[in-house]
């Protein structure tokens, strides 16, 4: 973008009325709703209505135009902003959308999160995760790039944008994506920082004083500082910087008044989160020059933000180049349109068969973090689009498959990313990766650092992001390293988060059967729950292997309506086995329940579950090595649970399994007793 500028708009209505129409429309939304955020749009106003219309490739005709821009509010709160972008460029979003923004049924909610028809690639309202999110997306591109572009042929080839405020940049989770950028030189990610210099509790120079601009450039971030917000050229030619850098990430610095036009409130904190009131509001109109009712756009405003055509034209060019390099390089073209769809291979259904029968039939003794990787080797030459990788545990998450390839600054032709130490953001990352499309994640910890990633796990499974979630060393089972990584509540706490599918298998057919399941789901983040510990293979025949898939199923039986039901998870299946062998030897008419995946039991047809979990037979008992929050609901009030609801202890797993009840003599006192 040259000095010219404003002079290549002719015609148009000046910038800052342009940029006037998205405060407008914002600060009358937030006061209709009488709640809302109406300080970050009417600061960031002038960036965005720069970077919209002169910069941003995208078409609002087809929000899910594969090479589009991708674009990120991590201060989700300015959301308005966001919706008034959306409605003035052309995107199905009406008027009535914004009068009734955060009202019950309408598409203008308070944080938006993600709508992939309505051109909202996410947005945060957990501050610091859409800055990560773009990132994933970011890094999306780079290794999509990479596989797909020809010379001449740059079918991949579009940039993230992030806006962001003081508050991404205090959280933890900034930090940790942003370095790992800088070591990717994710070049083709442009994050606008939204520097007002106020957050909720006021001058952000009380809790905030970092030296921004060079901590990026410690990170290896190409920074811009000190670029006023309210001068569109100036944040143009920022802008035209940030493209022309291809090796670093950039970080544009803008200064920006918050509340930009609000005359007695404008620079306070008072504009952040809410309301301005009437009596501001009319004082913003007279100050801004902007003479319109509430909702009132000028038609001239209106059409010079239209970007219908202009977003149209674009991807009829792309898909012309997009034709061209299918006829060049058909096998790349066919694959590339397949993972961009979000669809599995044709011939997936059966291989995935196949790999399954040939691991039941092998019948290995080993954890099931060994078994995850045996799964791995198995699915992974079928789905080029799996990435995956772990922070900084490579060797004990066992997420390196024979396939893995790490992904770095120079070679992005791979599918795998080193993490590093950084949980939260390797998560949120993850689920910037599934967000931009053609990949799909798989991220590993340990189970017990799976809070460190958990808000993360959480947007995942609210905006249906299929992040898969490898969480070895899952109980008291690891042993040695002691209490503080052994997780007790996890397994549990996990489940209890809606739309997350949390397996927990037994043996290495459970654990091919959930990473199929995992592998299968578009809707939603799975965690895969493993163990370090060696787990002995169960034997099943075909039914059975087929209703692991159910979540839960009848692994050993007695014939006949039995007087006692054993259910449990993963590495307590084979103690429920051998306790109940134990008891059979004794007379007792027992079934073992294998029970991986709640989630999916409980979304069985009633008379599947009553068969597996019949009402007649009350006396159950759950055996799982950890908190027994959950189980009451399948033991009801007859039944017993053998779990953990204390902290661990530093000493080999196998006398911690005998410390705490979990042994066969256990398992059988507590069903005599519950059978006497
Ligand atoms: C993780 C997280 N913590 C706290 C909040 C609540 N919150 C919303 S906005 C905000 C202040 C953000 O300040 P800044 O990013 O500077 O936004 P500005 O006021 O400048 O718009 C806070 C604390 C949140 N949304 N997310
Ligand atoms: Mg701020």
């Amino acid at each position: 973008m040259s000095s010219t500028a404003e002079d290549t708009r002719a015609g148009r209505p000046p910038r800052r009325e342009l940029a006037n129409a998205l405060r407008a429309l914002s600060m009358d939304a937030v006061q209709a709703a009488k709640s809302g955020h109406p300080g970050m749009p009417m600061g960031m106003a002038d960036i965005a209505e720069v970077l919209w219309n002169d910069f941003l490739q995208h078409n609002p005709c087809n929000p899910r135009w594969d090479n589009r821009d991708r674009f990120v509010l991590s201060n989700g709160h300015g959301s308005m902003l966001l919706y008034s972008l959306l409605h003035l460029t052309g995107y199905d979003l009406g008027l009535d959308e914004l009068r009734n923004f955060r009202q019950l049924g309408y598409r203008t909610a308070g944080h938006p999160e993600r709508e992939p028809d309505l051109g909202i690639e996410t947005t945060t309202g957990p501050l610091g995760q859409g800055l990560a999110n773009g990132v994933g997306m970011a890094l999306a591109e780079k290794i999509l790039g990479a596989r797909y572009n020809r010379p001449d042929f740059p079918v991949v080839d579009h940039l993230t944008y992030v806006f962001l405020g003081d508050g991404c940049l205090m959280e933890g989770i900034s930090h940790e994506a942003c370095s790992l950028a800088g070591t990717l030189g994710l070049g083709k990610l442009v994050c606008l920082y939204d520097q007002n210099g106020i957050s909720i509790d006021g001058e952000v120079n009380h809790w905030f004083t970092d030296d921004t601009p060079g901590r990026f450039a410690a990170y290896g971030w190409h920074v811009i500082p000190e670029v006023d917000g309210h001068d569109p050229l100036a944040v143009a030619e920022a802008l035209a910087e940030a493209q022309a850098e291809t090796a670093r990430p950039t970080l544009i610095c803008c200064r920006t008044v918050i509340g930009y036009g609000a005359p007695n409130k404008q620079g306070s904190a008072d504009t952040h989160g809410a309301p301005l009131g009437e009596d501001e509001i009319a004082a913003a109109r007279e100050q801004l020059g902007w003479h319109h009712a509430p909702f009132e756009v000028p038609e001239s405003v209106r059409a010079a933000w239209d970007a219908r055509q202009r977003g149209t034209e674009a991807e009829a060019a792309w898909d012309r180049l997009l034709e061209a390099w299918a006829e060049a390089h058909p096998d790349a073209a066919a694959e590339y349109r397949r993972v961009m769809a979000g669809e599995l291979p044709a011939d997936w259904s059966d291989a995935a068969d196949e790999a399954i029968r040939e691991i039941a039939a092998a019948g290995a003794d080993v954890a099931t973090r060994k078994a995850s990787q045996i799964a791995l080797n198995a699915f992974a030459p079928h789905l080029p689009e799996l990435v995956g990788g772990s922070a900084d545990l490579t060797g004990s998450n066992n997420t390196w498959h024979d396939g893995s390839k790490a992904v770095n600054a120079a070679d992005a032709a791979g599918n795998y990313v080193f993490f590093g130490v950084r949980e939260f953001a390797m998560t949120a990352i993850g689920n910037g990766i599934a967000l931009h499309g053609g990949l799909r994640p798989y991220c590993g910890t340990f189970l017990v650092f799976s809070d460190y990633a958990r808000n993360a796990v959480r947007m995942a499974a609210l905006m249906e992001v299929p992040n898969i979630l490898v969480y070895t060393h899952d109980s008291i089972g690891l042993g040695e390293d002691g209490p503080t990584h052994q997780p007790v509540e996890h397994a549990a706490s996990l489940r209890l988060m809606p739309n997350l599918q949390v397996w927990r298998p037994c043996d290495t057919v459970e654990t091919a059967v959930a990473w199929r399941a995992a592998l299968e789901r578009g809707d939603g983040p799975t965690a895969l729950v493993l163990t370090r510990q060696g787990l002995p293979h169960q034997q099943r025949d075909e039914a059975g292997i087929e209703a692991i898939a159910r979540g839960g199923y009848v692994l050993g039986d007695c014939g006949g309506e039995p007087d006692l039901i054993l259910m449990a998870t993963g590495s307590e299946v084979h103690l429920a086995m051998a306790a109940a062998g134990s008891l059979t030897a004794d007379g007792l008419a027992v079934r073992v329940v294998s029970m991986p995946c709640c989630e999916v039991f409980d979304r069985q047809e009633r008379d599947y579950r009553e068969a597996v979990l019949p009402a007649s037979v009350t006396r159950r008992i759950a055996i799982e090595a950890g908190a027994t929050a959950g189980w009451g609901r399948y033991v009801g009030a007859g039944g017993a649970v053998i779990g953990l609801d204390r902290f661990g202890e530093s000493a080999p797993a196998g006398e911690l399994f005998e410390k705490f009840g979990f042994s066969v003599e256990n398992v059988v006192t507590v069903a005599r007793r519950l059978t006497a």
